[in-house]
């Protein structure tokens, strides 16, 4: 029996696990208390880390379809299956009818940090799709329009501010995101004890807005009215002052030109916030000494996801708070490249979708569009596709679209540890080893930390015979996109040449931390297994900005002529009911329902409703509602909850486990419905590509009275 410290990789806030060994099984996990950023911070999720690595459906080995089902094959059987396979579509259609799709825990993975560039290269495929798309990439569009990089984020400095908005992002449950924040329910207590206060904008009464000073139920999809209101209100009252950014910052009056119309009259019926509230909020952020506004997945997914991103740090930068201790800040990770203060900026649209005509993003295209691409005959069509480490067959809108889509291709490869809704079209399934057996440094999740932080963990139990470590995974499908066969130099792949007595992946970070701005290497992060601290945030204004000007650009004109389009909806009629998204603690997108100890107890996947359209419509808590939208139907358990504002419905995302020819025994019993057989393929934020996930229209009924 001994102990072993990781770093957790489920989500954002990368806390330190302390593990008990014996043998090859992991038999405890604790918080690390020692972690020099998370302090012994553990949640549900991390503590089934040993479950996961136990659970008897993770694939172990290879496997490739036979009719319906799968059977385990050597590695280099299954390489060499994906290289012939892979070469066949590629020789008679060309690169773009190979697909390449990344999902989520491609960003947890040293792996996908490493490597996942490598293959999207060798692929040549315009049709590239990630998660992002679903998810944050209009806060990506906003901060490189405005700061000229897509991954230049600033985060909330949570441990000095002294006021915090936070819209659309429950935190309590997410564990915060694009805001690495472990135990940020522990810190924003604290913030209330040292006197300050947080307020939540939020359509739910959710676990932060409940724990919150105060808590907004705002009417979904319009957090970009009150943004622009509260810019407004700051320029009516005279409340605007940049303080020691102003030399650094263009188009102020631009967009006190922009949000003219939008006074907190013109918006408040629209948003279900009195104009009253409003103001005093606007009053509220500019008097607080240190404060920042903060939105995540209610202000991204949405129809005007880009504006209302851009609008977030629009606030911090008028109140002076962007960029400056107890603001909004830019953390400076051990592995960045330090800037030179200006750059080329940044631009969608480089190419277009061939169906849709959707606008690239930051190099890749709208996922709500990747059916199209495989249904739609012709010149470029998708006919093969690559899946690492996602579930689009769940997460996309309109995904039984999606899902019969996938089953049309001519082939698929899986690089997945499940057999499940989406890996269950493919041909070929790889599985990489659970977390436990890999080592980690968080390439992307060390760039929104709340304190600059280091911390690297070798595998806390070594990979047993017959696992392939993900890196080299990912390399040979490199090799074989670049024409190299699975046999290639991998080494060669990433530009690596020579003998080192460090592994792949080891020789690449030391590298990365080397030209970092601390100068560490790999070596001191392995003498320091709970983590280097290394301080505080620091101001990173102009150094950290990549635009032309060597400015911040605050009104771009990409955003500015979206503008028009925000002010036509302020006066559309609404009427009906609206379904959103939500988050639970024991959950983590698709893929944790299969481990037995979070799906236990009280039923996570049901249909909140407000007691008042409850009754209604006819619906008892416990009974079922059939709730119908432009794209499709479900059937979902009820839940009368008052947290609910009247007239929205909340069903969170990533079930439906109820699909045939899966592996999945334990989420098979928890099935729960898929939302996204709700949500809507053509609902998008066109800045962005994203989809509108949040706010899309439904009929609820009662599924007793047909
Ligand atoms: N436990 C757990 N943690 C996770 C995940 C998980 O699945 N489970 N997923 C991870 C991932 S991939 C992500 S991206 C992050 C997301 O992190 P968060 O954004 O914090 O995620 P949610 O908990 O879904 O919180 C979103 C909130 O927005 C509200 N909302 C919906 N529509 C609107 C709207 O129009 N306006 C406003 N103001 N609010 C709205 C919802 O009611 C919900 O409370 O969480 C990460 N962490
Ligand atoms: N309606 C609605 N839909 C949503 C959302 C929402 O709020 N509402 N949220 C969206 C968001 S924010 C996100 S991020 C997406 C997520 O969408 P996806 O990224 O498509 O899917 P996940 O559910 O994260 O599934 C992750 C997959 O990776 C596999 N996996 C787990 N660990 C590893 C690993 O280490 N390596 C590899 N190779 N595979 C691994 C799992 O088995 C699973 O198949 O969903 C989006 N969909
Ligand atoms: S909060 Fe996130 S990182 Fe921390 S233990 Fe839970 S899942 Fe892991
Ligand atoms: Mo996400």
């Amino acid at each position: 029996m001994r102990t072993a410290w990781t770093t957790c990789p489920l989500c954002e806030a990368t806390c330190g696990l302390e593990l008990t060994v014996e043998g090859d099984r992991i038999t405890a996990v604790r918080g690390d208390r020692q972690d020099s950023f998370s302090g012994g911070f553990l949640c549900p999720k991390g503590a089934s880390l040993g479950a996961l690595d136990a659970d008897p459906d993770r694939l172990r080995e290879p496997v490739v379809r036979r009719g319906t089902s799968f059977g385990p094959v050597s590695w280099d059987e299954a390489f060499a299956l994906v290289d012939a396979r892979l070469r066949a579509v590629i020789d008679a259609h060309g690169r773009d009818a190979v697909a390449l799709y990344l999902g989520n825990p491609t960003v947890h993975s040293p792996a996908g940090g490493l490597y996942a560039g490598a293959l999207r290269k060798a692929l040549g495929s315009r049709n590239f799709f990630t998660a992002a798309t679903v998810d944050q990439m209009p806060k990506h569009v906003a901060c490189g329009l405005l700061y000229g990089g897509i991954f230049s984020i600033p985060v909330p400095d949570i441990d000095r501010t002294d006021f915090l908005l936070l819209l659309g992002a429950d935190p309590f449950s997410s564990n915060g995101s694009l805001w690495t924040v472990p135990d940020a329910p522990g810190r924003l207590k604290a913030l209330r004890r040292r006197g300050g206060a947080f307020v939540v904008v939020d359509p739910r009464r959710s676990r932060t807005a409940a724990a919150a000073d105060q808590h907004l139920a705002i009417v979904p999809g319009t957090d970009v009215f009150l943004l622009l209101a509260m810019v407004n209100e700051l320029f009516a009252a005279s409340l605007v002052d940049l303080g020691e950014l102003a030399p650094h910052v263009n188009g102020v009056a631009e967009v006190r030109e922009l949000s003219a119309p939008f006074t907190p009259e013109a918006v408040a019926q629209r948003c279900g916030v009195d104009a009253g509230v409003i103001r005093a909020l606007a009053h509220r952020l500019a008097a607080a000494p240190r404060a920042a506004v903060y939105g995540r997945i209610g202000t991204t997914a949405v129809e005007f996801g880009t504006v209302a991103s851009w609008l977030v740090d629009v606030l911090n930068v008028l109140t002076g708070n962007l960029d400056r201790p107890g603001g909004a800040m830019f953390p400076l990770p051990a592995h960045a490249k330090r800037g030179t203060g200006t750059g080329k900026g940044f631009a969608t649209g480089r190419w277009r979708s061939r169906v849709r005509g959707l606008p690239e993003v930051a190099g890749e295209l709208p996922v709500v569009t990747l059916a199209d691409e495989i249904t739609t005959p012709g010149a470029g069509q998708v006919r093969a596709l690559v899946t690492v480490a996602g579930n689009p067959a769940l997460s996309v809108p309109n995904s039984g679209r999606l899902d019969a889509a996938l089953s049309t291709l001519d082939f698929m490869v899986a690089v997945d540890p499940y057999l499940n809704e989406t890996t269950r079209h493919a041909d070929v399934i790889l599985p990489p080893p659970p977390p436990s057996r890999r080592a980690h440094y968080d390439l992307a999740f060390l760039s929104f930390t709340v304190r600059n932080v280091a911390k690297y963990s070798p595998p806390a139990v070594p990979p047993g015979p017959g696992e392939v470590d993900e890196g080299e995974i990912l390399l040979r499908l490199t090799g074989i996109l670049a024409g190299q066969g699975p046999d290639a130099d991998l080494d060669a792949l990433v530009g690596l040449s020579g003998e080192s007595e460090l592994g792949r992946d080891e020789r690449l970070l030391d590298a990365r931390l080397r030209s970092g701005p601390y100068g560490l290497t790999l070596a001191d992060l392995l003498d320091r297994p709970h983590g280097v601290d290394l301080g505080p945030l620091t101001s990173r204004v102009p150094e950290i900005l990549r635009t032309p000007s060597g400015r911040i650009e605050l009104c771009p004109e990409p955003i500015a002529a979206d503008v028009p389009r925000v002010l036509a909806a302020l006066h559309a009629p609404r009427d009906g009911l609206v379904l959103v998204g939500r988050r639970h603690l024991r959950s983590n997108n698709s893929w944790l329902h299969n481990v037995p100890a979070l799906v236990k107890g009280k039923r996570l996947c049901t249909l909140l409703v407000h007691p008042d359209d409850a009754a209604r419509l006819g619906l008892v808590d416990g009974g079922t509602a059939r709730v119908t939208s432009r794209v499709g139907e479900v059937e979902a358990t009820v839940e009368v909850s008052a947290d609910m504002a009247a007239g929205v419905v909340s069903l969170p995302h990533g079930w439906g486990h109820d699909r045939p020819g899966t592996r999945l025994t334990t989420a098979r019993a928890h099935p729960g419905v898929n939302v996204n057989l709700l949500t809507d393929d053509l609902a998008v934020d066109p800045l962005s590509g994203t989809a509108v996930l949040n706010g899309v229209h439904v009929r609820v009924t009662s599924s007793a009275v047909q």
